[in-house]
């Protein structure tokens, strides 16, 4: 990492909220970076080591508990936000959850202005899976890079 992203890393950074539903998003005054991926693939892990806390995002081995958008601010005051995205394509979630999921997915992608950036993780034992091609195309209609 620069100089810059390792000072901005290093400073504070806090756990804001979580949203199981629009209405709960935070106010949208700075600029957002989500992690999407499948249940289980390593969001949680990979954010806590972007920013070097063992446990900032809650990273676990149960895969599909994770059904809100979590919002982290870095900065105080806050420069940008991470959101740890719930996490999709777990085979045991019952059909109105993945629903439920779909619905708050596209909402947020669609709807949110203040989002640059979704990194989509992809598990390399697995490969690419029709869920995260799903993915890729919900951000494509929503024209997020
Ligand atoms: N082998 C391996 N395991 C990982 C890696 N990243 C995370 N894990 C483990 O995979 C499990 C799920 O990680 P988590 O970050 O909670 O995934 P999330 O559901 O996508 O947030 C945890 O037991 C992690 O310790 C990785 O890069 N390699
Ligand atoms: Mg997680």
């Amino acid at each position: 990492m620069t100089e810059t992203t390792t000072k901005i890393f290093s400073g504070p950074i806090s756990f804001l909220k979580s949203a199981p539903k629009l209405e709960f998003l935070p106010e949208p005054t700075v600029p957002e970076i989500a992690f999407a991926g499948r249940s289980n693939v390593g969001k949680s892990s990979l954010i806590n080591a972007l920013v070097n806390r063992n446990n900032l995002a809650r990273a676990s081995n149960t895969p599909g508990r994770t059904q809100e958008l979590n919002f982290f601010d870095v900065g105080d005051p806050a420069v940008f936000r991470i959101v740890d995205m719930p996490g999709y394509g777990y085979a045991k979630a019952p059909v109105k959850t993945v629903q439920q999921w779909r619905y708050l997915i596209n909402d947020y992608l669609r709807g949110r202005v203040v989002l640059k950036r979704v990194f989509v993780l992809i598990d390399s034992r697995h490969g690419i899976k029709e869920v995260d091609h799903d993915i890729m195309s919900m951000l494509d209609k929503a024209a997020i890079s």
